[in-house]
């Protein structure tokens, strides 16, 4: 095992990481590639950081079954361009996997990005994970095949769980085939407009990857389709249909500033879609269908260049919020949001508020039954990570002391809650 820093362990192999988590006395923090390190709960002080980024690489890839495990500090997009090779891919397109995010991070953060509208996030991906538990214990769930689970499902209760329940090493994944063909139209509007659209969308036979809304003047309704190349552009012309005068095809770099968008650095983007008005409106509907025919997916593998610079500070404080799609977007009116990203089919949306108001803001998510978490926000920013306490707070407290009754893992990420 080498060591990066006094207090960092950098294990290689899953026996490293079980040899670190007993060897260690005290408190330890899970860290991956860092780019969620301010999501969440701020972190209280640890003995020592675990930092998975050296248990990298594919375990078995099997192209036939369409599952692949990985060890859980493998970066997304490293993990892409192999499986890119057989024209598969982990239908995952988080804003942060072109900066480096990691299997194991994406997993336990729940993070996902708009393709979620057909895929799921990586909830409904994983279906395998090996976790090292406080006390040592490797825990294996699930497998290559669904129907195998038995006692905790494990892997649903890392979704989510930033490192307080185990340290993931392994991860098995579900695949889906590279699409041939990709396409987006852009409609502008204000957000009451784009979800009227969405709402027919989604009920048509478009089947729209993607239905998601970016905040700025008047607003930007940006819908994706994938599909076969010699059919595409056909639903590509219905879309721009239904969606009536000013819809246009637009490049897929489009999805650059909504990246940014849900890093909290709007104006990032090289597209002009800024908050300017300067929009190129139908200037990049080019009539040109084979450009638009985009033949490898290679965004929503992660492998896109571009995405928000990694150290850009975030304006304010950014919340990722989820509420029922019909509810959604009255609740982000309702909120003092200076940008927005709104997955309009999902209901989950990231907006950015003023610091001051992030207290104000997770209670008018949980009024509208939603759920909210603080994902980054500036250092020197005073504010509760999560909303009002959920019902089933005390199942959640009871898991976590199972599995980690001294609270040695990730403390303070869950704080006020636990
Ligand atoms: C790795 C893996 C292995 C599996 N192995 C088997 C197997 O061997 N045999 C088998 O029959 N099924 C198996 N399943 C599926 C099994 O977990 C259930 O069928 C599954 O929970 C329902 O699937 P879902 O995707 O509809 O809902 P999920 O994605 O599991 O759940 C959706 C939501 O509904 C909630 N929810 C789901 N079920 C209930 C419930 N009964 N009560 C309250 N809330 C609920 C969840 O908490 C979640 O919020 C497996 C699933 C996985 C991921």
């Amino acid at each position: 095992m080498t060591r990066a820093a006094p207090t960092t362990l950098r294990p290689t192999t899953p026996k490293e990481v079980r040899d670190a988590v007993l060897d260690t006395p005290g408190r330890l923090a899970i860290a991956g590639a860092g780019t969620a390190a301010d999501w969440a709960g701020r972190l209280d002080d640890v003995d020592a950081t675990l930092d998975t980024t050296g248990l990298t690489g594919v375990i078995a890839h099997n192209p036939g079954d369409m599952t692949v495990s990985v060890h859980a500090g493998t970066p997304l997009r490293d993990l892409a361009g192999e499986i890119g090779e057989h024209r598969q891919r982990l239908a995952l397109d988080a804003a942060r996997i072109p900066r480096g995010a990691t299997v194991g991070g994406l997993l336990a953060t729940a993070d996902a990005g708009p393709s979620a509208l057909v895929y799921g996030s990586m909830r409904d991906l994983v279906i395998g994970t090996t976790t090292v538990l406080a006390d040592g214990t490797m825990v294996r769930s699930g497998g290559h095949v669904i129907k195998n689970v038995a006692g905790y499902d494990m892997a649903k209760l890392l979704h989510g769980s930033y490192g307080t329940l185990g340290v993931l090493v392994e991860v098995v994944l579900r695949l889906h085939p590279v699409p041939k063909a990709t396409a987006t139209v852009a409609v502008d509007g204000p957000l009451t407009s784009a979800a009227e659209h969405t709402a027919r969308l989604v009920q048509s036979p478009l089947e729209p990857i993607a239905c998601e809304w970016i905040s700025g003047d008047p607003g930007r309704l940006l819908v994706r389709l994938e599909g076969g190349e010699s059919t595409l552009h056909l639903r590509v012309d219905r879309l721009m249909e239904l969606l009536g005068d000013g819809a246009h095809e637009v490049d897929d770099a489009v999805w650059d500033e909504h990246a940014a968008l849900v890093a909290g650095v709007p104006g990032l983007g090289d597209n002009g879609l800024g908050d300017n008005g300067s929009r190129d409106n139908g200037s990049r509907d080019n009539g040109s269908r084979d450009n638009g025919s985009r033949d490898n997916g290679s965004r929503d593998n992660g492998t896109g260049a571009g995405g928000p610079a990694a150290d850009a500070a975030p304006e304010g404080a950014v919340l990722r919020i989820g509420a029922a799609p019909t509810r959604l977007p009255s609740l982000i009116a309702e909120l003092p949001a200076t940008a927005v990203a709104a997955g309009l089919g999902t209901g989950v949306a990231t907006v950015t508020v003023p610091g001051a108001a992030v207290a104000e803001a997770h209670d008018a998510v949980a009024a509208a039954n939603g759920t909210s978490s603080l994902r980054s926000r500036s250092a020197d920013l005073d504010a509760p990570a999560w909303g009002p306490p959920p019902s089933g707070l005390p199942v959640l407290k009871a898991i976590k002391h199972k599995l980690d009754p001294d609270g040695r893992l990730s403390p303070g990420r869950f704080h006020p809650w636990m």
